[in-house]
């Protein structure tokens, strides 16, 4: 009896021990990985903010989409069918993206930009260009 519940403990520490372990070398790595590429504060940074804009399910995301001014922001088409992410005040455009493509848009000016989807006007998005 006795030994048996010694056996266990040690099992049910390692559950616990290793995990953390694994995560600590992760963070250390990376750590370690920002420190090498010298500039990683300022690219961590950005990359907390998204700049790129997803179509799946006939939505786009996020909604909205903040970005700096001057950003160019990516637009992934993850539909099977065509979409496209249009300006209402026609400032950008990315033209019919197929199931799968993607094309950019660049954001020159703070503002709020509606868009929405040439092919199908009942989906829209907001970009807040600060
Ligand atoms: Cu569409």
């Amino acid at each position: 009896m006795a030994s048996a519940r010694l056996a266990r403990l040690p099992t049910i520490a390692l559950a616990v021990v290793v995990p953390l372990v694994a995560l600590v070398a992760v963070v250390v790595t990376l750590n370690v990985t920002s420190d090498n590429t010298g500039s990683a504060a300022g690219a961590s940074t950005g990359a907390k903010t998204p700049n790129s804009i997803t179509i799946a399910n006939f939505q786009f995301s996020p909604e909205p989409l903040v970005v700096k001014a001057g950003t160019t922001v990516k637009v992934t088409n993850d539909d099977g069918t065509a979409h496209t992410v249009t300006a209402a005040d026609k400032s950008f455009d990315t033209g019919d993206l197929d199931g799968g493509a993607a094309a950019t848009i660049t954001l020159a000016k703070a503002g709020t930009y509606k868009y929405f989807c040439d092919i199908h006007n009942y989906m829209t998005g907001t970009i807040e260009v600060k």
